[in-house]
């Protein structure tokens, strides 16, 4: 041990740690500063980003025995409080610069450090600064963070008061289509919003900490599991295996329909029998210290018999391949596809045909913060279990038959979530802290490490995706041939519902009258498929987005007018025969159609041959619901002091649950005349909140707003009096009145038939996405320089959360084209590894144009946002690449070696 005297934030502080314990740690564990955040842990993301005698650095990476006495140290508590706060953190509130909010302290205490030194600095200066030092977000796209800056400095120099940062309510005291900002977010400039590690550094003395021992192969059988001199460690507490797993064992996967050939019950919550894939948890140690349940895990011994690995659909569906899951065939799910007539004869007498092969990759999430969580028995005797799920009821009864724990005695609570991108609409470690505190008896708690997280959380699910179109010689599309297979890993969770989704989105945003299709689920040793953002839209819509401008190339025609003929008009169904509930298509081409005339002269204004520009367009279109008659449920009360509190579980990945909330109650109970501040909110725990069903499919803007609003209207017609004035909670009491409505909602929807054809979604999101990139024809490297995305996401909640939205998700896009890939297991393990975007990857030069058409069935006219900006900027990347230079990229990421060979070939 050695004892270090430091001033923190001004103040003498004494700490007595490892030699060898990190500053990141010390600071943390010993000081209880948890602003500090540790997202990679080496060096990669700057969430943990401090000063250290005025030099920003990565507190992650110094050692405490290299810190000297005295040195100075700030964090962000040193930078402004909840009551106090800094221009640099009002304007990270203003321009909503902390969406999920984990890597807000690292940047904030880095803009200090840039703004004491350059206090004007150019939005480029900016960017060079957070690239320099490392800070990473996932969530905002940057442009947000680089607005708050320059936002901050105007502040600092004093030619901006803070007055001008503070949101006002407008005049009709409406917040509802404006900038107000999210509940949380003083919280998350402050460092005071916990996350799951700082609320694991507060558990209870007594509480253990878990270690896992996973597996170290892809595919295996265990012969043996031997955990007896892990268990005489000093301070292990006990080593838990299958065998304390009192019930399944297994996490449901919940088989959506009756063709899938396996039964769901295929993901070992800790491996019995069987290793399916890397990282697969064997046995968690349990453990006084993290360090003791580390040296544990090191002694569980595992004897396996190594079996072939399948890393991908095509060696997985060989016909020399095994069962991965014996008695059910790797290939386990088909998804048919046929809409209007046959289409063999259009193709044979059509004007023109195209056909391409497509691939899109086993994007990584990559959250900055890794999975985390906690459990223990509750005072009722329940088993408490805390994550990041955003789908807490759901979880709850996909675990509880494998823990052998009835769903009544299960809460399940979503601790403040540093992303998740989708990975958490699976549950990952839910079970496993709950096994873990079922047989210790005692709190338990599970850190991921980032490597952790990469490797043992799902994936998108690669596709393999064919397409043909058929069109007349002036492009009016015909018909369309298609084939897909989703390698989705060993786990089935979900697969089903995403080969749906090829069915539904290949082709879409187009009128194609003949459709014949055929998707297949495969079962691999790669890691399992999990929801991600745009969930089958990219994989679907990158092909088809691709090969409509391979058939404009063929027509002679200009990429954005094909698009334009086809586009949905009224009389026009989508791939399912759906007749689309709104047609803006073509205004939302109108509206692009002048920038994209700028560049395209820009670009031949600027090319050269080193260094090409190119400009690519492409169209994307989701839905906002789970399919079918998707439901959810909001209760809300109205308090003693005529306040009132909403009860939901509306997901909180990052995305803003709280101001979904808010803004729509606000607006619902507008007849209340309540302010803001009079709408408490208690969101995410199964105790008290009822099902509103996970944050995915962009659903719960519609969805549970729509519950939301239900709940709020039962309320305030409860309290309207004849004369048209309302009861207060006293009235209410008197007149005998409830004061807890229960509202529901159920989207106007039907589920698509063994056809791929139905009315699956009641609202949809609608975009097109405009890219201008340059590729060095040296490297091959490709920049993306400007993108402008229009957007339909029907009438807006709250401008900070869709713009917010937008831009984080064309940030992922970006990756998704051209940097993200989680293929070798040891290679992408790691941010930089894994093409994780940094600020320069991003073009600050990011525009949205907004079309509000009013949806009929959404709240106030809403529809969803969150994965529309992942449906497919993309192709627009990949279209502008080859318009840049001839070289096209049907597998994506386009490395720069892609590019090369194809700008050689
Ligand atoms: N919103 C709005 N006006 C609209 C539509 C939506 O203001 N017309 C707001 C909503 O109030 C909400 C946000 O935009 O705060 C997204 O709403 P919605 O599209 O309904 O999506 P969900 O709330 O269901 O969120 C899930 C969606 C998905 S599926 C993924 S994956 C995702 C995402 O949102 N993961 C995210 N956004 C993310 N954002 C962050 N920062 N981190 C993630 O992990
Ligand atoms: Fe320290 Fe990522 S740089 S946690
Ligand atoms: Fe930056 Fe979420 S707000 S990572």
């Amino acid at each position: 041990m050695i004892k270090r005297t430091l001033q923190v934030n001004g103040v003498s502080r004494v700490v007595v740690c490892d030699p060898d314990e990190s500053l990141a740690n010390a600071l943390r564990q010993n000081l209880g500063l948890t602003s500090v955040k540790i997202g990679c842990g080496t060096g990669q993301c700057g969430s943990c980003t401090i000063l250290r005698d005025g030099k920003l650095v990565r507190s992650c990476t110094v050692k405490m025995k290299r810190v000297k006495n005295n040195t100075q140290i700030m964090t962000l508590e040193g930078l402004g409080t909840a009551g106090d706060l800094h221009p640099i953190q009002m304007a990270w509130i203003a321009f909503g610069g902390a969406q999920c909010g984990f890597c807000s302290p690292g940047f904030l205490v880095s803009t200090y450090a840039l703004l004491t030194e350059n206090p004007s600095p150019t939005r480029e200066d900016i960017r060079d600064w957070f690239q320099k030092h490392k800070n990473v977000c996932r969530c905002t796209g940057y442009k947000p963070l680089v607005d708050a800056v320059m936002a901050a400095a105007e502040v600092m120099r004093g030619d901006k008061s803070m007055d001008d940062l503070i949101f006002k309510i407008p005049e009709d005291g409406r917040i509802w289509n404006t900038h107000y900002p999210r509940p949380s977010a003083v919280a998350k400039v402050t460092g005071t919003w916990d996350f799951g590690a700082d609320m694991g550094l507060r558990l209870p003395p007594g509480s253990l900490y878990c270690e896992l021992v996973q597996a170290e192969v892809s595919h295996a059988n265990i012969l043996s599991i031997d955990t007896a001199e892990a268990e005489t460690v000093p301070g292990v507490f006990k080593v838990v295996t299958h065998k304390d797993v009192k019930g399944k064992n297994r996490i449901t996967g919940l088989i959506t329909f009756p063709t899938n050939l396996g039964d769901g019950w295929d993901r070992p919550i800790l491996c019995d029998e069987k290793i399916f894939q890397y990282g697969d948890a064997i046995a968690i140690v349990c453990a006084d210290s993290p360090e003791a349940a580390k040296a544990g895990a090191a002694k569980v011994k595992v004897e396996i018999e190594q079996l072939p690995e399948y890393m991908s659909a095509p060696a997985a569906m060989a016909e020399d391949a095994i069962e991965i899951h014996p008695g059910t065939p790797n290939v386990y799910y088909i998804q048919k596809e046929a809409k209007g007539p046959d289409t063999k004869p259009i193709f044979e007498n059509a004007d023109v045909v195209v056909e391409g092969d497509y691939y899109t990759q086993r994007q990584p999430h990559m959250p900055i913060e890794p999975d985390v969580g906690f459990a223990y028995i509750g005072d009722e005797g329940k088993l408490v279990i805390h994550s990041k799920s955003i789908g807490i009821h759901l979880h709850l009864l996909m675990i509880a038959p494998g823990l052998g724990v009835e769903p009544e005695n299960m809460v399940l609570v979503q601790n403040p979530t540093g992303g998740t991108f989708g990975y958490k609409f699976s549950p990952t470690m839910e079970a496993l802290v709950g096994a873990a505190a079922l047989a210790t008896g005692r709190p338990v708690f599970l850190n991921y490490t980032w490597k952790q997280q990469q490797q043992y959380t799902g994936k998108r699910s690669p596709q393999f995706t064919t397409v043909r179109l058929a069109s007349t010689k002036d492009g009016k599309l015909l018909g369309m041939e298609t084939d897909w297979t989703v390698d989705h890993g060993p786990y089935s969770e979900f697969g089903d519902l995403l080969t749906l989704r090829g069915a539904q989105y290949i082709g879409s945003g187009y009128d194609i009258p003949a459709i014949r299709g055929e998707g297949r689920t495969v079962c691999t040793n790669h890691c399992w498929g999990a929801a991600f953002r745009g969930y089958g839209a990219p994989e679907a819509e990158f092909p088809s987005e691709v090969c409509m401008d391979e058939l404009a190339e063929k027509l002679g025609m200009d990429p954005l007018e094909l698009r334009y003929k086809n586009v949905y008009r009224k009389g026009s169904t989508t791939p399912t025969g759906q007749d689309p509930e709104v047609y803006s298509l073509p205004e939302m081409i109108d509206k692009v159609r002048p920038r994209y005339e700028e560049f395209k002269k820009y670009a031949a204004d600027n090319s050269t041959d080193a260094k090409k520009l190119g400009v690519g367009v492409s169209i994307g279109v989701y839905g906002s619901g789970l399919d079918g008659p998707d439901t959810a449920e909001v209760d809300i009360a109205l308090n003693d002091d005529n306040t009132v509190t909403v009860y939901s579980a509306w997901g909180d990945h990052g995305q803003g649950a709280d101001m979904g909330t808010l803004g729509t109650a606000h607006e619902a109970l507008r007849p209340l005349n309540l302010t803001p501040d009079q709408i408490h909110l208690m969101m995410g725990d199964t105790s008290f909140a009822p099902a509103a069903g996970p944050a995915g499919g962009s659903r719960s803007q519609v969805v549970v707003g729509q519950a939301t609003k239900n709940a709020c209207d039962q309320l305030v017609a409860a309290m309207k009096k004849p004369d048209g004035s309302f009861r207060t909670h006293e009235e209410m009491v008197a007149d005998g009145l409830e004061l807890l409505y229960h509202g529901k909602w159920t989207a106007p929807a039907n589920d698509c038939d063994a056809n791929g054809q139905g009315n699956p979604f009641c609202c949809y999101m609608y975009g097109v996405f405009l890219s201008l990139v340059s590729v060095d024809t040296a490297t091959g490297k490709t920049a993306v320089e400007k993108m402008v995305t229009v957007a339909d996401i029907g009438v807006v909640n709250n401008f900070l959360l869709v713009d917010g939205q937008i831009h984080g998700g064309i940030a992922q896009g970006i990756g998704l084209a051209l940097t993200e890939d989680y293929e070798d297991i040891k290679k992408h393990s790691n941010m930089a590894g894994a093409g994780m975007p940094y600020i320069k990857d991003i073009p600050d030069d990011m525009e949205i144009i907004y079309v509000e058409t009013p949806r009929p069935d959404g709240p106030f006219g809403a529809s969803g946002v969150g994965e529309m900006p992942l449906t497919a900027p993309h192709a627009a990347i990949i279209n502008a690449i080859y318009n840049a230079c001839g070289a096209r990229i049907r597998h994506l990421p386009a490395y720069p070696e892609k590019v090369l060979a194809a700008l050689k070939g």
